[in-house]
């Protein structure tokens, strides 16, 4: 993993980082992950989403009230073959832990300052993900080997603040 230090006038702090958001779990079949996580362990499916920019079937669990204190499982499968989750599925040979997201309370700034220490965010500008949220990724040979999400939530989520 190569890590590059910070620049001492940023302080080595990433500007409004407000917690861990959701764990995203890659899966080939939804409905089977939906009821292993809901039927077995009693988690709530808080949110059914397909995101078409992603390529993403989506559904987020919790085992609270899907609030920013609660716990959030994204579990995601591919909507089309040449999506980054299908590359990912196929590479590894089934499903597995796919990213890691923080949530910021501005995407953009929290992307610019990453940048600035040479970490390589994935998108110029953030894009579409769940519930209104906006969303970007840190590749995962800066993180020490996993996909990092930021996510900025939407204003008016009553879930998340
Ligand atoms: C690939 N690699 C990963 C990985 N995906 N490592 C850890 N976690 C992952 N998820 C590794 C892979 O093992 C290789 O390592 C290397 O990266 C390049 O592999 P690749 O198959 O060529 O992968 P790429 O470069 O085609 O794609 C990797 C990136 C891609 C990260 C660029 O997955 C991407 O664009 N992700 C962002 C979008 C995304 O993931 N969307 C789905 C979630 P070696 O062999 O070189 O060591 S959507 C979501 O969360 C939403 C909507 C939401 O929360 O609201
Ligand atoms: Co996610």
């Amino acid at each position: 993993m190569s890590m590059t230090p910070m620049p001492s006038d940023l302080g080595g702090v990433l500007p409004g980082l407000l917690g861990l958001d959701h764990v995203g779990v890659a899966v080939v079949d939804l409905e089977a992950a939906i009821a292993f996580y809901r039927d077995l362990l009693g988690l709530r499916v808080v949110h059914r989403e397909d995101n078409l920019d992603q390529q993403v079937a989506e559904v987020m669990l919790s085992s609270g009230d899907g609030g920013p204190d609660g716990d959030q499982l994204q579990l995601l499968m591919p909507l089309a073959e040449d999506s980054v989750l299908t590359r990912f599925l196929v590479r590894r040979g089934g499903g597995g832990l796919h990213h890691v997201a923080y949530a910021v309370s501005d995407v953009r700034s929290a992307s610019r300052v990453l940048r600035q220490c040479g970490v390589q965010v994935l998108y110029d500008a953030p894009r579409a993900g769940t519930r209104g949220s906006q969303i970007n990724f840190v590749h995962p040979k800066d993180t020490g080997g996993v996909l990092l999400e930021l996510v900025e939530h939407a204003a008016a989520d009553p879930h998340n603040g």
